[in-house]
């Protein structure tokens, strides 16, 4: 099932369930607090307000599951990705040593970090399951630090938005709320079932976001930008995922 047929589904069962007045109740309390994804359209019957909304409301502080050691899959998958960059492959050749991540936007310390740096910091795993839209999952053991971590260290505004984050590649670019940002299961990650992040699954860096789709945790992450302005981005739909047809708000 496509993304969107899932998403149907979910408001036509919600629209049911909750009748239409219900809808307008929904729709009034996603805009009182500010539960109104980037890429709505229209507030009123709006598939992305709802799923969002209702979601936010149900699960703010809720786990993605978590397994156990055994029921790590044989193999990671690997998405097939864009070919490589003439940049991409330099910082290969060079094992990494010199890939960057920048924070900056509304932080009181905009910081450019190493990978080494960010394995400096206490480190943390999860045994969680990658879900494309596509209809196929796996079960790794991923290691990284905690983007809530992160964000404290550079003195994020508690009051700014979103997180915005980049990849090498031009064509991934998402973001995510500051619920799902300091939420503990989001990880930078640089590890995976105990090695390195192989490149086929996005190393050097990733974003790991196990409550949403796959295609929000994000390969080869070089740029996390924290702001309350998501018009300053793309079409202003919060993520470059609208502007292709895939929902902003992703949560599984
Ligand atoms: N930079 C970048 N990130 C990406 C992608 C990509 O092509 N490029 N594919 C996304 C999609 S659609 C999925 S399902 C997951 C797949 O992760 P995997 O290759 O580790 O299984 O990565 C996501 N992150
Ligand atoms: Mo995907």
């Amino acid at each position: 099932m496509t993304d969107l047929s899932r998403r149907k589904l979910i408001v036509t069962g919600l629209a049911a369930t909750a009748g239409v007045a219900g809808v307008g109740v929904a729709a009034h309390l996603a805009q009182k607090y500010g539960l109104v994804p980037p890429d709505h359209g229209g507030l009123y019957g709006s598939g992305e307000t709802l799923t969002y909304a209702s979601m936010r409301l149900l699960t703010k502080h809720s786990l993605a599951r978590e397994f156990s050691r055994s029921q790590i899959s044989k193999r990671p998958l690997q998405n097939e990705v864009a070919p490589f960059s003439e940049e991409f492959k330099r910082f290969w050749a060079g094992k990494f040593v010199d890939w960057q991540l920048t924070v900056d936007g509304m932080v009181e310390r905009p910081t450019t970090f190493s990978v080494d740096q960010l394995k400096s910091y206490p480190s943390q795993s999860q045994i969680t399951e990658v879900v494309c839209e596509e209809g196929w999952s796996y079960i790794a053991e991923w290691n990284g630090v905690p983007l809530s971590y992160i964000l404290n260290l550079v003195g994020a505004d508690p009051q700014a938005k979103y997180v915005f984050y980049f990849s090498i590649e031009p064509d991934w670019w998402e973001s995510i709320d500051m619920a799902d940002a300091m939420h503990p299961q989001t990880f930078l990650t640089y590890g995976l079932n105990g090695d390195d992040l192989p490149v086929g699954n996005g190393g050097p860096l990733r974003i790991r976001l196990p409550r949403q789709l796959g295609y929000k945790s994000v390969k080869f992450l070089n740029r996390l930008t924290v702001t309350d302005d998501v018009k300053k981005f793309g079409k202003g739909l919060g993520s470059i995922s609208p502007e292709q047809g895939y929902a902003w708000y992703a949560g599984i």
